[in-house]
């Protein structure tokens, strides 16, 4: 691959003038998907925006830009071109109209079978074995960058290459983040991390696909990465009943603590349940699936409230500081309206969880960092609050888009609390 820094992009003028915006599409770590068109052609095409304020993160991109353009697959999204400015960096790429496969196999006119499973675990893993095969390992696989590609067919691509990394030889490597409930246990570890990491996900995106439940999912972040650090789970659940031995030893062989133990794509290729042997042909409930994807989409909600705490202390701080050097002013009271106590994990009524369901109160607040005398503010007059809330608003809606978390160390600390309450040896290990 080439080194980052030596990446050139067209300039940003020039996608105005290629280019129309269209809708939306979605929102992915540091960046806004929005469906464009071809001026020229009126091809309908995919554009992922995203704002640069470090260099550090524009080298980021281009890597991200760099293992995009060496890909071609039927399972990989397709990139086309990408362009820069000082604050911007734009990445083309082909449209896919399908939507996020599990959005479309829960609705309630899909007749989802094992079978139906089979045929989108068979193309993830077509598409992993492809990275794999090029040394590049995805860190953020997961249902929602797992897409089809078009609305009339079952045909599936991965998107979102964010966290992908080209595995050098001889290089170990380490990171922290990736969404919870579908990082390995080496990344909860601050482990060193390859290829195999990836088969842990498609490992958790199959048991969510069966079944509708997140296998490893506890009350908080620091619950869910003791689940996973233990590798706690299991196929209790009466909507296991109807699958198949060979589908749940499949995946068995993906869910390995140690991940020179989990079978690598190209065996998952050839496993006997990817090849369709005696598996089950009920119709699988999809209610589940659906509670799955409900909690994800207020997960995000929660983050949305997390991240505003963070910007409403953040304004708070400055505020305070400001208010300081104007002593007498009663600016300090100028701040974000006090954000209410949102407690639960992500607060959602629907949770949907496999783990210690006694407790349902615990609050995710708690792991927060604190924001000393937020709920002290009361309103008062603030002469420059609109360019305060500009740009507190355009903080949000980057914090916003952050759907794969960057784990706070509190969890990984408070997990391994847990751990050392049960197992006070396995830590020393
Ligand atoms: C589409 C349709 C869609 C989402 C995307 C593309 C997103 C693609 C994408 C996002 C990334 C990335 C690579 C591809 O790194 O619903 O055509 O963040």
């Amino acid at each position: 691959m080439m080194d980052p820094e030596s990446i050139e992009l067209q300039p940003v003028e020039k996608y105005n003038t290629s280019y129309l915006r269209k809708d939306e599409l979605g929102r992915g770590k540091f960046g806004v998907v929005f469906q464009i068109e071809d001026k020229s052609t009126g091809n309908i095409m995919a554009a992922k925006h995203i704002k640069i304020r470090k260099e550090e993160h524009k080298k980021r991109v281009k890597e991200e830009i760099g293992i995009l353009q060496n890909l071609s697959n039927p399972h990989v999204i397709k990139f086309v071109e990408a362009f820069e400015n000082n604050r911007e960096l734009i990445l083309v790429m082909e449209y896919l109209d399908g939507g996020e496969l599990f959005e479309r196999v829960a609705t309630e006119d899909f007749n989802l079978t094992e079978s139906d499973c089979c045929l989108f675990i068979r193309q993830l893993c077509r598409g992993v074995d492809y990275l794999h095969s090029k040394q590049i390992v995805h860190l953020d696989l997961k249902p929602e960058n797992v897409v089809c590609t078009h609305k009339d067919s079952n045909s599936l691509k991965i998107i979102d290459f964010g966290l992908a990394k080209k595995m050098l030889p001889e290089e170990k490597f380490k990171m922290m983040g990736g969404t919870p409930e579908f990082v390995a246990p080496e990344v909860v570890n601050y482990e060193f991390i390859d290829l195999s990491t990836d088969m842990w996900s498609v490992g958790v995106i199959c048991y969510i696909l069966l079944s509708g439940y997140s296998p490893f999912m506890g009350e908080t972040d620091s619950e869910t990465f003791s689940n996973i650090s233990s590798v706690t789970y299991d196929f209790d659940e009466p909507e296991f009943d109807d699958i198949s031995t060979n589908a749940k030893d499949f995946i068995r062989r993906l869910l390995l603590k140690n991940p020179k133990n989990r079978m690598t794509a190209k065996m998952c290729l050839d496993d006997p349940w990817l090849l369709e042997k005696d598996i089950g042909s009920n119709v699988l409930k999809t209610d589940n699936l659906r509670k799955f994807l409900a909690r994800r989409r207020w997960q995000r909600c929660g983050q949305a409230i997390r991240a505003m705490k963070r910007m409403s202390g953040l304004m708070l701080k400055r505020q305070s500081s400001l208010s300081l050097s104007r002593a007498g002013s009663n600016d300090s009271l100028c701040s974000t309206p006090p954000l209410s106590r949102s407690n639960s994990r992500e607060g959602s009524p629907l949770l949907e969880r496999k783990h210690k369901p006694e407790e349902n109160d615990v609050s995710s607040e708690s792991q927060d960092q604190g924001v000393p005398g937020m709920n002290q503010g009361a309103p008062g007059s603030c002469r420059d609050r609109a360019p305060r809330l500009n740009l507190l608003e355009s903080r949000l809606r980057e914090e916003l888009s952050l759907e794969t978390l960057v784990f706070r160390k509190q969890d990984i600390d408070e997990k391994n609390e847990i751990k050392k309450k049960e197992d006070p040896e396995k830590l020393r290990n």
